[in-house]
């Protein structure tokens, strides 16, 4: 049997080999040189480089438990998922998904694109470099690569068929208890808190009743509305950016959900850049961020209208009101998924280096609860934001008070 036949974990030589083999894309005598950089949750990413030319590749592959720990046990099949994803995504949305080369089923992995000349948003952010194009790419990706996933574009039966092909039920549990279960109860045990801020949020997170129940609606709202082919894991670390171009990579949380998902994790995560940058007293950074929210939301909802003009084909969905009640709808899920994200990525387990890396304690202290108390009001006043203003007031309301 050849060695690619059956599926195992790949150390870095036989990614080299895997390379070589699979694929024509180095010469058969090249050197090649293979590492592990990869910093997400689950799966192992490898790059692997032509020592004499400048050609290179991503690995990516999935082993049956997540990286970060042997405890997730989950489904290979999420490169699949994954992979069909930025085949679709590099279709819809020209120019923001790297390219696929080969998807294999058996050893679990594809190769792709290697986009090296671009730098994780996340780890730029936190260098407070700013991209005057972000906002319009990424805006202009999540209106491409969504509606025409939704029942007011697909043909209805296709759309059918794709939502029973992006079931992908162990992802979507590890978001149904990271995002909306555990951050408001703890009940799995495996909340971190920040010492000097656990009374605060005890009181503040566990202890509201009106919020839990609000989060708990946003649960089934997550779970039952097979609304479009959601990305599903939107945030910075899941873009990589130059000055001029914004690709979208790691859709293997992809199912058929609620577009604010996507929109919502964006807002959150620029919100804790910005936060970020205002712990260091970067204000031009700060001011940046500020617009690109601003400009993300009114961008989507501008994008958004103009593509539904131009693509609805329901014929209900062409009644007068009915574009605007839609999208009022996919705004205040959008509001709700931000403050959720907001609170998980403080009080559950998987964090972001945007807060975890404020050094000054007290610093630290204000930043969490300036994210918790706008993410308790996006959550529960979530049918009032409509537009970016209205975000960033609220941003600068709760800023002002700590
Ligand atoms: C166990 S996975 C933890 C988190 O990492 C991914 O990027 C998702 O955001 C998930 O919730
Ligand atoms: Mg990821």
């Amino acid at each position: 049997m050849a060695k690619f036949d059956e599926y195992f974990l790949m150390e870095n030589e036989d990614v080299i080999h895997y390379v070589k083999e699979k694929t024509s894309f180095f010469n058969e005598n090249s050197a090649l040189l293979c590492d592990e950089i990869g910093d997400g949750n689950l799966n192992y990413v490898y790059r692997v480089v032509d020592q004499a030319g400048d050609k290179s590749v991503i690995v990516k592959q999935a082993g049956d438990t997540a990286r970060i720990s042997d405890a997730i046990k989950l489904s290979t099949n999420r490169i699949k998922i994954e992979s069909d994803i930025l085949i679709l995504h590099g279709k819809l949305a020209k120019g923001h998904a790297p390219e696929v080369y080969l998807y294999d089923n058996v050893m679990n992995c594809c190769i792709m694109e290697d986009l090296s000349d671009h730098t994780i948003l996340r780890e730029a952010l936190l260098q407070f470099e700013t991209f005057p194009k972000l906002a319009d790419h990424i805006s202009t990706f999540m209106v491409q690569t969504l509606l025409p996933t939704t029942d007011v574009v697909m043909d209805h039966q296709e759309k059918k068929v794709n939502v029973k092909e992006y079931m992908n039920p162990e992802l979507c549990d590890i978001s149904e208890e990271l995002v909306y279960t555990e951050p408001f109860n703890d009940y799995n045990q495996r909340n971190e808190l920040f010492e000097p801020n656990k009374e605060w949020i005890v009181a503040e997170i566990y202890r509201d009743d009106v919020l839990r129940l609000e989060a708990a609606k946003l649960k089934f709202e997550f779970m039952n509305h097979a609304q479009a082919l959601i990305h599903g894991d939107l945030h910075t670390g899941s873009l990589f950016v130059t000055k001029e171009s914004t690709k979208v990579i790691d859709p293997e949380f992809g199912f058929y959900g609620p577009i604010g998902y996507d929109v919502g994790n964006i807002i959150a995560n620029l919100t804790f850049a910005l936060i970020h940058g205002d712990a260091y007293g970067k204000e031009p950074f700060v001011d940046w961020a500020e617009n690109t929210i601003m400009e993300v939301v009114d961008l989507f909802n501008k994008k958004f209208t103009a593509f539904w003009d131009e693509h609805v084909t329901d014929e209900m969905a062409k009644e007068i009101g009915f574009k605007e009640w839609y999208l009022d709808r996919v705004l205040s899920d959008s509001a709700g998924v931000a403050g959720l994200e907001m609170i998980r990525r403080i009080v559950g387990l998987a964090k972001v280096k945007d807060i975890t890396s404020i050094e000054m304690e007290a610093e630290r202290i204000r930043a969490e609860r300036i994210c918790l108390t706008l993410a308790k009001r996006f959550i529960k006043d979530r049918d009032t934001f409509r537009t970016g203003k209205d975000f960033i007031t609220a941003l600068k309301e709760v800023m002002k008070k700590y």
